[in-house]
């Protein structure tokens, strides 16, 4: 047998599967289940084995459990490093790609995986850019996709825009982390924000019954940012003494009093107006690409404003307030105004700090613990509380009274309004790159921007003559026949659009294309969409995958507005992933120098002595030992394949599984990954034994486990503990799948007990059953080698074909009804007690078992009584004990 060869085993197995024609499901559900698909890159790591594998479980185990299973997977094929591979060594994309594709499919077929390889998709074939071009179109008759001048990150080193969430939190880009620039420049755009409150709305049926992990609900929140307030309007003066209205977005209207400046955006039209007459300002301006977001530097205007609040003498009103500059004000959120409350808000406190140390202005504490004003806060008072006597017909109420009475009053003189504001923006999708999906549109002089008709579809993207290499900028513009062509409406000579999209428009619907991958005509027939989305299970990992779910859900939403995909009332139905299944980073072990902090390669190491710490080749001094993320600069990247030839795919697979729960980080430790392999050997050397027994039946035993009166002991607690075992695994799988991890622990504590009990002293009833559960419920996690357990022990008995496979086998069901269950644990009433003599042992015997409070005895003058009456009844007590009243009379 191959069994425990098992590199050979998964060879014998993948080819077989390769030839497995699907079998027609019985039960018509479906399950959907879907990994993230993966960037061709050139090779699997280790974060793709994680997410292969569990997605592979979860259809393997669905797929046994009777339902109509789809497990596809493709290629997100699109993006930059192809085309600076092609830049740097002047290798054509597409042939980077599709070498990449080829290998990687070659690495995944060789994880044991099962995947449906007939509906693959790549996005970078034109067979399926032809239908993101559809989608746009389809966006771009709703209005949902246009053109605008905007002012736009601008990656310098990768010359093209980028999203805003593409930009880090220190204003680099994502991809390059080059300092982004800000550019005018004319994009193309998708409305997101016209679906932005069922975006919103719909995270909270998502987050029942952890349909999808808390943290990318939270994020998703983050990203859309929907925050309520007012929009309040104050009054600048110029210096010709003219006067303008400046509105500002604030959340808490109720610390109007509390005003002690306007901070303008740096691109404000207030501020743009004063910098032509104000070279100082002008300079100060021309810094902004210095200023960071969390930037205190303001610039003073030369001019004043006045609060709306009237001035009729109740209250103490500012009524000289002062306007600055601000690079922390951002331009497109809100108005591109705050109003400045030093007391209340801890960014307006040290900005007021840091731009008038030594002006006296007092800061007037606002809503406060009670009304009595504070003057001289030392930090800002963040939260809500009562408004202090200072502020007029509103000083006593509380904050949420206040605002709301505050905003209605000046309302009626025109001056503020109720106002939602969002974070979210509307999505950039133009990119100045070549390898992408072109943008189908055709610009013509008289026309203006015409879509491609729909019969001209894909527009291809055109071969590179020469090669890329060195050059700069994107090369559609320079390619002349791809560039000139007809105005499809006119007719006259016109030039086609350069840009294409962004990557994020591939995976916004490719999930929907699966269903119906060859379909030509459309995106995809609604009926297949009705049969198989949304997809049931979605499986990836939770770092980059924030804005691709936001766009994903976008898109989808879209699409069921357009009866695209047919939708409920419910709002399931709405959204692409019914569940999220998020796991956690995979880190290796990372080796540093103890002084230098450096990170060691492998050879910087000297050669490690057994059980002992790893030491610095050229110091001799113990190394330092870390976990992180595996990253070539760290050197302690573990390539999956390598483990694949060492162990098997399905020792690697377990070990994956067990190393920690499914959502936290996976410390990749080589080591413990013998422990796994120790483990499906004493299965293996189970297995034989099997077979033996099942070629010379043991006549003396029943063959039917389910004559449990007759049962041993022995093969009752092995029987029991099956039946619980195969209970908890499936329990785990359907509705506790994050700690998927128990499940090997369990399948590892039936395999002890079974080895231990020794499989020959069982009924070989119970023999045969416990193995057949145990290798049908480790299908899923091991394949190869359950089939291959699965082929062996049904040859001598051939109860079934033997070249059928365990995965047309069902899911196994439970061993006992919970009646039986009850009956085999009611009679574990007695124990084997060992009894001494004088300190000898002299014989064992049968006696009542003590009660059990969870796995401890309880002890009791009663059960002790029983014991002593059990053993002083045998043959053996009544030789040895003849003097048992001596016991009583001690007793006493
Ligand atoms: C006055 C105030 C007082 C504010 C106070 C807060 C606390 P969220 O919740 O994130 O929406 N703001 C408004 N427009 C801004 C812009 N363009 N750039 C930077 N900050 C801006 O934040 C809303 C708050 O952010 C607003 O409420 C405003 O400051 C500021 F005790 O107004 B607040
Ligand atoms: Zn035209």
């Amino acid at each position: 047998s191959t069994r425990t060869d098992f590199q050979a085993n998964d060879a014998k197995w993948q080819a077989l599967w390769q030839n497995q024609s699907p079998v027609p499901s019985l039960v018509k559900t479906k399950k959907y289940v879907l990994p993230m698909f993966a960037y061709p890159s050139g090779s699997l790591h280790m974060g793709h084995l994680r997410v292969y594998t569990i997605s592979d479980v979860l259809a393997r185990y669905h797929r046994m459990k009777g339902y109509n299973v789809l497990h596809p997977t493709g290629w997100d094929a699109f993006g930059l490093p192809a085309e600076n591979a092609a830049i740097e060594r002047g290798v054509d994309p597409g042939e980077w790609t599709l070498t990449n594709i080829d290998k990687m499919k070659g690495q995944l077929k060789s994880m044991n995986t099962h995947f449906d390889w007939d509906r693959e998709i790549s996005t970078c074939s034109p067979s399926f850019y032809k239908h993101t071009q559809k989608l746009f179109l389809i966006l771009y008759k709703k209005g949902l996709a246009y053109q605008a001048e905007a002012l736009v990150n601008y990656d310098p080193v990768d010359k093209t825009v980028l999203a805003n969430e593409q930009v880090d939190n220190n204003g680099r880009s994502w991809r390059s982390g080059a300092v982004v620039e800000q550019r005018m420049l004319r994009q193309w755009f998708f409305r997101i924000t016209a679906f932005q409150d069922a975006l919103l709305d719909d995270l909270d049926v998502l987050a029942e019954n952890n349909r999808w992990p808390d943290r990318v609900i939270q994020q998703q929140r983050h990203w859309l940012g929907r925050s309520k307030g007012a929009t309040i309007t104050f009054e600048v003066e110029l210096s010709d003494g003219s006067k303008v209205p400046v509105s500002v977005f604030t959340t808490r209207p109720d610390t109007l009093f509390g005003v002690t400046y306007l901070a303008l955006s740096m691109s404000h039209p207030i501020v743009s107006v004063l910098a032509k007459s104000d070279t100082r300002l002008g300079a100060f301006l021309a810094k902004k690409a210095n200023f960071g977001p969390d930037s205190k530097e303001g610039f003073e205007l030369s001019v004043r404003a006045k609060s709306p609040l009237s001035t009729d003498g109740t209250g103490s009103v500012q009524q000289n307030i002062s306007v600055f500059a601000a690079p922390y004000v951002l331009e497109n959120y809100g108005e591109g105004a705050v109003m400045g409350v030093p007391a209340h808000d801890t960014r307006d406190f040290s900005f007021w700090k840091t731009n008038k140390p030594r002006e006296q202005i007092p800061i007037v504490v606002v809503p406060h613990g009670s009304e009595a004003p504070v003057t001289d806060a030392k930090e800002a008072y963040t939260s809500h509380g009562i408004l202090s006597s200072l502020c007029g017909p509103y000083a006593g109420m509380d904050s949420q009274q206040a605002g709301t009475r505050i905003v209605a009053d000046l309302n009626k003189r025109g001056l503020a309004g109720e106002t939602q504001t969002w974070r979210l923006r509307d999505w950039l999708i133009s990119r100045q790159r070549y390898w992408g999906t072109p943008i189908p549109i055709i610009h013509c002089e008289s026309c203006g921007a015409v879509p491609v008709p729909e019969d001209q579809l894909p527009i291809e993207l055109p071969k590179l003559g020469e090669d890329l290499q060195g050059q700069k900028g994107n090369p559609l513009d320079g390619i002349e026949p791809f560039l000139n062509t007809d105005c499809p409406s006119c007719g006259k000579p016109a030039k086609r659009e350069t840009d294409t999209m962004d990557t994020f428009v591939d995976s916004s619907w490719y999930y929907a294309r699966f269903p119906d991958s060859q379909n030509q005509n459309e995106l995809f027939s609604t009926d297949s969409a009705t049969k198989m989305l949304p997809v049931d299970m979605y499986v990836g990992g939770v770092e980059h995958a924030i804005l691709h779910l936001l766009y994903a859900r976008f898109i989808f939403k879209f699409l069921c507005q357009e009866g695209q995909v047919p939708s409920t009332e419910d709002i399931l139905s709405k959204e692409p992933f019914s569940r999220l299944i998020a796991q956690g980073m995979v880190h290796a072990k990372t080796f540093s120098d103890p002084h230098t902090g450096r990170f060691l390669k492998p050879e910087d190491l000297a050669p490690q002595e057994e059980g002992k710490a790893p030491r610095v080749k050229a110091t001799g001094k113990e190394a330092n030992i870390t976990w992180e993320k595996m990253s070539k600069s760290k050197h302690n990247g573990v390539d999956p394949i390598s483990c694949f030839q060492k162990y098997g795919a399905d020792v690697t697979r377990a070990h994956i599984l067990f190393a920690a729960p499914l959502s936290e980080v996976l410390q990749w430790d080589e080591e413990k990954i013998i422990g796994v392999q120790r483990w499906l050997y004493r299965l293996s050397r189970l297995i034989d034994e099997l077979i033996t027994l099942q070629t010379q039946p043991r006549g003396s035993f029943p063959d039917d486990p389910r004559d449990l009166n007759n049962l041993s002991d022995v093969s009752a607690e092995v029987l029991l503990l099956a039946n619980s075992t195969l209970q908890a695994v499936t329990n785990t799988i359907e509705s506790n799948i994050y700690n998927i991890n128990t499940v090997i622990s369990d399948l590892i504590k039936l395999t002890n007990a079974v080895y231990n009990a020794k499989l020959d002293s069982l009924e070989s009833g119970v023999a045969s059953d416990t193995m057949l559960a145990l290798i049908k419920l480790l299908a899923p996690i091991a394949p190869a080698f359950a089939e291959q357990c699965f082929e062996d022990i049904h040859q001598p008995r051939s109860i079934t074909k033997p070249t059928d496979s365990i995965f047309e086998q069902s899911w196994p069901e439970p061993l006992l009804t919970p009646e039986e269950e009850a009956t085999l644990k009611a009679r574990k009433t007695t124990i084997t007690c060992a009894v001494q003599v004088n300190g000898k042992l002299r014989f064992t015997a049968d006696v009542p078992a003590p009660k059990l409070e969870g796995k401890k005895a309880v002890k009791s003058s009663e059960h002790e009584d029983a014991v002593v009456a059990a053993v002083l009844s045998t043959e053996q007590g009544s030789l040895w004990l003849k003097e048992k009243n001596t016991w009583e009379k001690r007793k006493k």
